[in-house]
């Protein structure tokens, strides 16, 4: 099973996290930012993941530390679902219509952390979101998962529509890239012999 269950207690965060690579969508998240977890349960049911996150921050501050930890505890858990990368297809990309806005997003498990950022968000805040927290998502969640993770703004421009559709995105290019290549299930997807 490539599963991962995580909790992770600091000062300014308490997380507990479940993911299911080979799931169905299905999710139950409560980050205590609303926002946030549209993104996460769109995420989950677009990625086909089972994910359940439960997250208690400190949103009297804001939701930095939140985003950012969540970030971290969800790249650890990819990255302890997926093992050694043994029989992964490695690479995913998408390119991904939410009404007006175009994103495509492209992953490669490489086991190195690396972001191209490329989304122009026209306003400060959805919501109470600061969208600025969007960049320093994927930063973290990069970091803990080892992946190189681009994002592109082909068109947009509603806030709400880009980063949904950069979620979106990103999470049907890490479907395709955490897939078990069939042929290929006892290799490890570099001619280095290992990525971790
Ligand atoms: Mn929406």
């Amino acid at each position: 099973m490539r599963t991962s269950t995580i909790t992770r207690n600091t000062s300014e965060t308490k997380i507990t996290l479940a993911l299911n690579l080979d799931g169905r969508g299905g999710s139950n998240i409560d980050t205590g930012c609303g926002f946030l977890d549209h993104m996460l349960e769109l995420f989950a049911r677009h990625g086909r993941f089972d994910l359940d996150i439960k997250c208690r921050g400190d949103m009297h501050v804001d939701a930095h530390h939140t985003t950012e930890d969540i970030a971290i505890v969800l790249g650890r858990a990819f990255s302890e679902a997926l093992g050694d990368r043994r029989g992964i297809v490695r690479y995913g990309s998408m390119v991904l219509p939410m009404d007006e806005a175009l994103v495509l997003a492209a992953v490669d498990i490489s086991g190195r952390p690396c972001v191209g950022y490329g989304l122009v968000i026209p306003t400060e805040k959805v919501g109470e979101f600061d969208t600025a927290l969007v960049k320093e998502f994927m930063m973290a969640f990069s970091r803990t998962m080892g992946a190189s993770i681009h994002l592109r703004q082909l068109a947009g421009e509603d806030s709400h529509h880009i980063i949904e559709a950069a979620f979106k995105a990103l999470a049907r290019a890490i479907r395709i890239a955490v897939a078990l290549e069939s042929g290929y299930e006892d290799e490890i997807p570099s001619t280095k012999g290992t990525i971790v």
